[in-house]
């Protein structure tokens, strides 16, 4: 469905702050839930929020419950993958793969998902991969399922699709992030949660090329939402945040 604009070509209205923007076509871009705006630029150059002037509705996007938008780039494409948690009736529906063309996002590939809260993006090499998080399968009876898998796509570049390349266990995961120390290449996991406790190990996995992610350290968290990795000179860092304990952690990265 499509929100046109107002007559006068825009709509006054700014999208809230703390959007994070993309430059499109030589637009700025923002996604706010499910509605696409377009913006003008004050400059050419547009580098950063303060050069928007407006934004307009460019589209409206149909979503469920969607938790988290990840745009990315593949070759000349732009992708949005869109997370979508829950219909109101089952966290098992499908989460969407946007491509854009002619100024819209059109659906690229429908993912079957369990109520998915992140989707990670990441290159290795010339390989594409996607990640799910996959949190939660509601049943209609009995409690939810917390641990179940959460799988990771590669981008088949015959069928131009992503294609399934590992499950992993995860046990309410609520975030992926991938990173790069040295060489070597890693994902690591927010599991927030197992049914019955939030006292969890998060998982650190290493890429090791033909066997793909293979698990190498457990750190201990409790409500894990979301992790970030950070480097200053020579060193490495890992951050989570909790959604349930007054402390969050930092782990510094020893690499021998
Ligand atoms: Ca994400
Ligand atoms: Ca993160």
């Amino acid at each position: 469905m499509e929100t046109r604009p107002e007559p006068d070509g825009s709509q006054r209205s700014p999208p809230p702050k703390h959007v994070p923007t993309f430059i499109l076509d030589g637009h700025p871009l923002a996604i706010i839930a499910h509605v696409t705006y377009l913006g003008r630029t004050l400059s050419p150059s547009c580098g950063n929020d303060d050069d928007i002037q407006l934004f307009e509705v460019n589209q409206t996007i149909p979503t469920s419950g969607a938790y988290d938008l990840e745009f990315f780039l593949i070759g000349q494409y732009h992708f949005l993958a869109v997370a979508n948690t829950f219909d109101g009736h089952s966290t098992s529906i499908t989460s969407t793969i946007y491509v854009w063309v002619d100024s819209q996002f059109i659906p690229f590939q429908h993912i079957p998902t369990d109520g998915a809260t992140d989707w990670e993006m990441f290159q290795i090499g010339d390989r594409y991969f996607l990640a799910v998080a996959n949190s939660q399968r509601v049943l209609r009876h009995g409690p939810s399922i917390y641990s179940l898998n959460s799988t990771i796509y590669e981008l088949n570049r015959l069928t131009h699709t992503f294609i399934r390349f590992q499950d992993l266990l995860t046990h309410s995961a609520v975030d992926w992030e991938f990173f790069s120390v040295g060489e070597e290449r890693f994902l690591v996991v927010a599991n927030s949660h197992d049914g019955s406790s939030y006292n969890l190990n998060s998982v650190i996995y290493r890429w090791q090329g033909y066997e793909g992610f293979v698990p190498v350290h457990s750190l201990p968290t409790f409500g894990c939402r979301d992790w970030e990795v950070f480097s200053t000179k020579g060193s490495s860092y890992l951050v989570y945040s909790s959604a349930t304990s007054r402390l969050s952690k930092v782990f510094r990265l020893k690499t021998y």
